[in-house]
């Protein structure tokens, strides 16, 4: 059958999940992660005081799920490892019993004919290694790479995609700028040490996986264009700006190998360089990923300040831009998440016309909403909303391709309904639902929509 939107053979059609929000941290043998920490410490900081205890307990149910995932068509799905389980306080010898559990799961992805995609580091840094220090402390790149060469070993005679993070600035914004993730720093110079020890940890990686593997090694970044509410010089200095702290600064080491000079020159005005080492330069110049992942949700709008900020507050990126509500903007009303999808081309167009259109995918996207059940009808959530929300990205990311993208595949943010950090269960991203109580899972309406799009490789208006 001939379709309107028709994708490029092979393309990648599947979803993405990691480990803390999906496995359930007490099954089996696993240590602490921050995230165990950081519920027993403040519960009340999880919405409903729900922790990461049980999740979507795929660690019992994976068998069930990945059924599921071939029931909808997905050739592809990521997932990601938890060092704390498969290597317990992050360092020394590694837990048998999360060696069959990593084992069953990949097997079982490639016998029903999806490939894993795995990502070894999605927030979750085990807890032992959190106490001296996290990425802050160049001890734990050690400890990282040597983690890494565990799971290339263990698994890389069959994971041939491999993502040394998910989202690195998120850990540095919530864990050490903006208080939403474990250890609640606030604390500018740090967060961009943290950032710049984790882009050296994944170069080491890089490289290990270069010199040992076949396959290919990538990074998966939550790229967010950087919209200026106008052509004033003053609000595209902002949104420059704002581009340089939260995208450029993952992007351009990962593909370029280098940090832009007006983000040093920046950080060197005010005192807020990370302290470096010899031989950084050279690791990150030498090894770029091969694949990028993209997660696009968002765009973030930008204005340049109309006060300044007060002289004793802590330095903060904030301190070069506002945020900007653009009227009439579209929004999804849940997750007070402005909805732009020319956002994902946009994207693309900028990594084929400065980044060497290096070769990417669209590793997250999806549309989180809070108590779906009042869209029950005859005991299936008819999620038009979401099939309305992928269908609008796939026709924006469809154009790119047409216009000489180099892009490889979408996958949909989440494949079950999954615990999401602080917002716990709040909002519902997945195909199908999961009933907490009883952990069944239900498909939705666009699991079965997405099955087709899969199928045929594209759609119909
Ligand atoms: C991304 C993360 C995911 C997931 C998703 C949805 O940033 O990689 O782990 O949480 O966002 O966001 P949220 O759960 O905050 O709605």
């Amino acid at each position: 059958m001939t379709v309107e939107y028709q994708f490029p053979e092979n393309f990648w059609w599947g979803s993405a999940a990691s480990a803390t929000q999906t496995e359930g941290g007490e099954n089996g043998i696993k240590s602490k992660n921050i995230w165990d920490q950081w519920y027993e410490k403040e519960p009340n900081r999880f919405f409903e005081n729900v922790g990461p205890a049980v999740t979507s307990d795929f660690y019992h149910r994976y068998k069930e799920d990945i059924a599921n995932m071939k029931k909808i068509n997905h050739n592809s799905f990521r997932l990601s490892i938890s060092w704390a389980r498969l290597i317990p306080g992050g360092r020394g010898p590694v837990n048998q019993d999360a060696v069959t559990f990593y084992n069953n799961v990949i097997d079982e992805l490639i016998e029903n004919g999806v490939e894993p995609f795995v990502n070894l580091f999605h927030f979750d840094m085990p807890l032992e290694l959190q106490e001296i220090g996290g990425w802050e402390n160049r001890d734990v790149i050690e400890a990282y790479d040597d983690y890494a060469a565990v799971a290339f070993e263990l698994f890389g005679d069959r994971v041939k995609k491999w993502f040394t993070f998910n989202e690195p600035v998120v850990p540095v914004e919530g864990g050490y700028l903006y208080d939403f993730h474990y250890p609640n720093i606030v604390d500018a110079k740090k967060a961009f040490q943290v950032g710049y020890n984790t882009m050296v940890a994944h170069a080491r990686v890089v490289k290990r996986y270069h010199e040992n593997y076949d396959g290919k090694i990538g990074i998966v970044l939550n790229l967010t264009p950087s919209y200026p509410r106008s052509q004033n010089p003053a609000d595209l200095k902002a949104s420059h700006i704002c581009d340089l702290f939260f995208n450029r600064s993952f992007l351009d080491p990962a593909v370029k190998g280098e940090y832009p000079q007006d983000l040093i020159d920046l950080l060197s005005t005010y005192d807020q360089l990370p302290v470096t080492e010899e031989g950084d330069k050279a690791l990150l110049k030498n090894n770029l990923v091969d694949l990028l992942g993209v997660n696009y949700y968002q765009p973030r709008r930008v204005k340049a300040r109309d006060t300044q900020p007060h002289p004793d507050s802590p330095f903060m990126p904030d301190w070069f831009f506002d945020n900007y509500e653009m009227p009439g903007r579209k929004m999804n009303p849940y997750r007070g998440w402005e909805i732009y999808e020319k956002g994902i081309y946009d994207i693309m167009i900028n990594l084929k016309e400065n980044y060497g259109n290096i070769e990417s995918f669209i590793s997250e996207n999806g549309m989180g909403v809070q108590d779906e059940d009042k869209f029950l009808v005859d005991g299936r959530i008819e999620d038009d909303y979401r099939i309305d929300f992928i269908k609008e990205h796939l026709k924006w990311l469809h154009r790119s391709i047409q216009e000489g993208c180099n892009v490889k595949g979408y996958h949909l943010w989440t494949f079950m309904d999954n615990w999401s950090w602080m917002n716990a269960y709040k909002n519902r991203y997945g195909f199908f639902s999961v009933n907490l109580e009883t952990q069944e899972r239900t498909a939705k309406k666009s699991a079965s929509w997405y099955a087709d799009v899969s199928e045929n490789n594209g759609f119909n208006e």
